[in-house]
Order: C-alpha cells, then structure tokens, then sequence
C-alpha cells in the first residue's frame, strides 16, 4: 500500500496526519506545498482537494481530504497498529464529539494569532491588489482572509481567539480529569488526543505556554504527548513557526 501526503511542515492539520502514519509506522512519501506561495490554489491540486487546502491522502490512488476524516480513515484500513479509536462505541462517540469540539474551537482560533503574528509581514508586503487576488482565489478561506486584510486582525479579535483556545484548555483539563488521565478520554491516546495536538504545539511555539501552566493536568498531557515516539518524527526540522520567522523568536506573542 503506497501513502502520499499533500502537505505543509507546519500546518497544523498536516501535523495530525503525520502523527498518526509515524505512529503506525507507515512510509508515506510527502509532497510539500507552499502555502504562502498558493500552491494549495493550483488547479491540479484543486482537483484533488477543491477547497484549497492541505492536508490530502492519496492512498493507492484513492484521494481522502480533510485532516479529522484522514485520521479515522487511517485507523480504518490500518486498525492493527496503534490503533487510536475506542473498541467502545460510547467512548468512540465521545471522542468524536471531542474531535468535533476541537475543529471548531481551537483548531479555527489558532488561525487568527498564527495569520496575525507569522504570516502578516508576508502579506503586508503585497499591494492591496495583490492581496485581494489572493484572497479572492480562496475556496475555503475567502472571508477569512478578507476580515484579516493586510493590517491584520484587530485586538479584540485577538483576545476572542485567545479566550477561545483558554477554554479549549479548560475543556481538556476536565476531561483529563473525568477520565482518569493522562490522555483526553483515559488511560489510552486517541484521535482526539492528535487532533487538538498541533494547536498545543503551535501556541507554545508562540510563546504562550503560560497560557495552560495552572492547569497541571494539561501540563503533563503536553509532556506525554511529546515523548511519544511519533512526535519527533512529525514535528521533523522547519515544522514549527519559530524556525520559519525568526521574528516570532523573541515571542512577539
Ligand atoms: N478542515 C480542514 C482544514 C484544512 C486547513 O485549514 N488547512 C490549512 C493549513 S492547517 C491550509 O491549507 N491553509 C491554506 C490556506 O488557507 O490557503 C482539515 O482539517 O484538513
């Protein structure tokens, strides 16, 4: 079986893909994109993903999209190595509901602090011109671009996202807590665990770590989670901001 991924080092839904191929131990060949460039906005790869975005899984020619979808679909067709999905029905629905809680929360809130402190000097860069092209030719992120503008999102954007992601922690200690730990919903990793992973990642590469360092809980899932072995490979050399901006070094976050 031959494993492709479309991908980019630091996007933080590729991060999950990556995660879980190195933890089943799959070879993959990767195919990087540039992101900042619009490669995702060319139309051979509009044809294999029409909404213009990483990560997509070409599995034997067999083309899967979306990062939550690629996750459970990886379990599915290799259910004997590390498996990351509950036998139990129950606590599979509650990890589904997690993984849903976690797109929708801190996976899009991560966004605005990541568009706002990395990539706005590339796009200040562009005439206005430019930049509306470029977001005009977005499947996905049209608006998105659009209410960021070349300026960057305002303050109290800043703060809704921050807010945002502070009860994504709050959200995970309870779990943590419920379950018994150390992972999300128990003694087990699970896709929930990877899916909220990357947004983890990023912030602590932004410098906001003190953002979770009263809930002790999540400290040590932050831990946990890099000490697995799939998280050195995953995270492999350029995948974090800070190496790609040296301006984010001195954590203008
Ligand atoms: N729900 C999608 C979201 C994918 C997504 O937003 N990917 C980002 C990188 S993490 C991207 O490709 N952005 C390119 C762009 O906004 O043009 C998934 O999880 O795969």
């Amino acid at each position: 079986m031959a494993f492709t991924l479309y991908n980019a080092p630091q996007s933080t839904c590729s991060q999950r893909v990556r995660f879980v191929l190195n933890a089943k131990q799959l070879p993959f060949r990767e195919i990087h994109l540039d992101l900042l460039a619009g490669d995702q906005l060319k139309p051979e790869y509009l044809a294999l993903n029409p909404n213009g975005v990483v990560p997509t899984l070409d599995h034997d020619g067999q083309i899967v999209i979306d990062s939550s979808v690629i996750v459970e679909y990886l379990d599915e067709v290799e259910p004997g190595r590390a498996n990351f999905t509950p036998r139990d029905p129950v606590k599979r629905a509650a990890m589904r509901s997690l993984m849903r809680f976690i797109d929708e929360m801190p996976a899009a809130a991560v966004r605005v602090p990541t568009f706002n402190l990395a990539f706005l000097p590339r796009f200040a860069a562009m005439s206005e011109e430019e930049f509306t092209a470029f977001a005009e030719s977005k499947p996905l992120r049209k608006e998105f671009m659009l209410a960021m503008g070349r300026k960057g999102f305002p303050q109290k954007d800043m703060e809704s996202a921050l807010a945002r992601l502070r009860r994504t922690y709050e959200r995970m200690d309870e779990a943590i807590r419920d379950s018994g730990g150390p992972w999300l919903l128990g003694a087990d990793i699970t896709l929930a665990d990877v899916s909220v992973m990357p947004a983890i990642v990023r912030m602590a590469d932004l410098n906001r770590e003190s953002d979770w360092a009263d809930l002790p809980r999540v400290v040590k899932w932050f831990e946990l989670i890099r000490a697995q072995p799939a998280f050195k490979p995953t995270y492999y050399p350029g995948s974090l901001l800070t190496e790609r901006f040296p301006h984010l070094q001195k954590g203008a976050a």
